[in-house]
């Protein structure tokens, strides 16, 4: 009996493996995947996606583990990297100093992402626009580490990215962090906020060149919100800026761009408003 439970196992599994390689790619976004990284998917197999990380998150009792996952914010399953220590943070870019993967790509490629989830990676415009159109607000984490790694956060809450017809534009509300804002303060002339999307095959900045074809030692800018140009850029490999946090005076060695839902969604469910007497 022993032995023959053994073989039911052993059919079933097989069955199940065949069953997930005929349903093909698990994931419009799988090329930010090896082969031999999808069995890393944690959630792989799991009937109901959620549509964010958060929700993973929230629903393990935030006992989830980092890694990737399946989400499905919008009609298509994607493959998301999981920032769950940091509480259920889906990353949508990750940058190393220096990085192999190239920064410097096509409208496209921002468009439906580039890089591995495992590593440096931009998860795509398309899925950004999809995460933060909600339903409900989302709020825009940032997370800097120096070269000492002394690590830097900030949040804009809340953040969308417009769809492609309007070019992606990135709409930013308030910020807070032990960062210095650097997307929505126009310290150095140069505001990110409300700006469109450019990549070097398509230049919607407000400078007289393009912004993302400029480069410095070499290497180009890569794909921004750019304005004419810049006063942060996380995809300029190089030197990762953020104004005060991160140039080519004080390096920094990693980035992360985070999407989560917003805080105000928690403050527009509270039901202990008190009025102020005036
Ligand atoms: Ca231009």
């Amino acid at each position: 009996m022993k032995h023959l439970g053994t073989c039911i196992m052993a059919l079933m599994c097989g069955l199940s493996v065949m069953d997930v390689q005929a349903e093909g790619p698990p994931a419009k976004n799988i090329h930010l995947l090896s082969s031999d990284e999808h069995k890393f998917i944690l959630n792989l197999g799991q009937k109901v996606l959620p549509r964010d990380c958060y929700e993973l998150w929230h629903g393990s009792g935030g006992q989830a583990q980092d890694g990737v996952y399946l989400i499905q914010p919008a009609d298509s399953p994607i493959a998301v990297f999981c920032a769950m220590q940091d509480g259920g943070w889906t990353v949508v870019q990750h940058i190393t100093v220096n990085s192999s993967v190239d920064f410097d790509r096509s409208w496209e490629e921002y468009k439906t992402g580039f890089g591995t989830l495992m590593g440096n990676h931009w998860l795509g415009n398309e899925y950004l626009h999809q995460l933060t159109s909600g339903p409900g607000r989302y709020k825009l984490g940032i997370k800097l580490v120096d070269k000492d790694a002394v690590t830097k956060t900030g949040e804009y809450d809340p953040v969308l990215v417009e769809g492609e017809e309007a070019q992606y534009r990135l709409r930013l509300g308030l910020f807070q962090g032990t960062a210095v804002d650097a997307l929505t303060l126009d310290t150095e002339n140069y505001l990110h906020d409300n700006q469109r999307f450019t990549t070097k095959d398509r230049d919607n900045d407000n400078y007289f060149q393009n912004c993302a074809k400029l480069e410095f030692q070499g290497v180009a800018g890569g794909g921004w919100w750019y304005d004419a140009c810049a006063g942060a850029n996380l995809n300029r490999r190089n030197v990762i800026y953020w104004q005060k946090d991160c140039n080519k005076e004080h390096l920094c060695k990693y980035a992360w761009m985070m999407v989560k839902p917003s805080d105000l969604v928690k403050v527009i469910h509270s039901r202990d408003c008190k009025k102020d007497e005036l």
